[in-house]
């Protein structure tokens, strides 16, 4: 058995000894499934501007239709996109965690996409909001999309935002731009779930975003185990007891399901 079986199967030992897991995600979790992390979304028309720059109020207020633009032609990328192998994993291993009442399974992501849900994860706790949860930026009223489907051009394009049909304000994407706080629901659960667990599952998170990245290291210090699936190095290596380098579509079915 080599190292990194050898590392799998003591990580495999310490999630069935665990009782509260929970499963910390990031874009790296949907990479596999054809969604851009978070860095790689700036292509064609936004290829010029940094991912911080777009995602903020002031990038709204500043240019509109660049902005609605953006979050369109990643809402288009997303419904073309299917949940992989590792989403899977992780819905299947909540189910039969809580059908054996081996423990509860808690899913927290950064990510704005729906394919936890989409996998089978009725209730993942999304710290940064959702793609497919628009607002009117003035009233705060749900809002709609004008096209349920939308047909974005490869390198993006501008496009006004539609309108709120009660107040006429502008409608927003229901994502959390930097320098805005997270929903305070999803942050009480999130942090209770982390403040409780016994194992924390971090997969494909550069862990550099604030305050979500928090979390993990206050679960860390609060005497949990932390497991980390990425192929690449991160801010939570230190702090993990199993580093499992290797992508979320590969590692997650070996680790969960094996
Ligand atoms: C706030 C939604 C105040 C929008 C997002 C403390 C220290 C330093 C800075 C701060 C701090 N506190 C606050 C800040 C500022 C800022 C921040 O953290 N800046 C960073 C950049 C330094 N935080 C904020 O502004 C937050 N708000 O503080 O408000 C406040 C408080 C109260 C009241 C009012 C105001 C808001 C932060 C949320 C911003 N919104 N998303 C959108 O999506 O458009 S963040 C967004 O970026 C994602 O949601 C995610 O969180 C983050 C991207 O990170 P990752 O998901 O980790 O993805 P990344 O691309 O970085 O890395 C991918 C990883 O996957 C890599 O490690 C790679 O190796 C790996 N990988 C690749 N392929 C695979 C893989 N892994 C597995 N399998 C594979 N196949």
């Amino acid at each position: 058995m080599d190292q990194d079986d050898a590392m799998l199967h003591e990580a495999r030992k310490a999630l069935m000894q665990a009782r509260r897991i929970v499963v910390f995600t990031g874009a790296g979790m949907s990479a596999e499934s054809g969604v851009p992390t978070f860095r790689d979304a700036l292509t064609g028309l936004w290829a010029r501007f940094s991912a911080e720059a777009l995602a903020t109020p002031e990038a709204f207020a500043r240019d509109p239709a660049l902005v609605w633009g953006w979050y369109e032609w990643r809402r288009a990328r997303v419904r073309a996109a299917q949940p992989n192998a590792g989403h899977r994993a992780i819905a299947a291993f909540a189910a039969h965690r809580a059908a054996d009442d081996g423990g509860c399974v808690t899913v927290v992501t950064q990510n704005v996409d729906d394919l936890h849900e989409r996998a089978g994860t009725p209730a993942a706790v999304h710290l940064h909001g959702s793609l497919f949860a628009p607002r009117c930026s003035a009233c705060a009223a749900p809002g709609a999309f004008a096209e349920a489907d939308p047909l974005e051009p490869e390198d993006g394009r501008h496009l006004e935002p539609p309108h709120c049909a009660h107040c006429g304000g502008t409608i927003r994407p229901g994502v959390v731009w930097f320098g805005e706080g997270l929903p305070e629901a999803a942050w009480a659960a999130a942090s209770a779930a982390l403040g409780d667990c016994d194992l924390v599952l971090c997969v494909g998170t550069s862990a550099l975003v604030y305050p979500a990245a928090a979390l993990p290291e206050r679960a860390v210090r609060a005497g949990a185990l932390l497991v980390q699936v990425n192929p690449g190095r991160t801010a939570f290596d230190a702090l993990a007891r199993f580093n499992l380098r290797g992508s979320a579509a590969t590692v997650l079915p070996a680790l969960l399901c094996g």
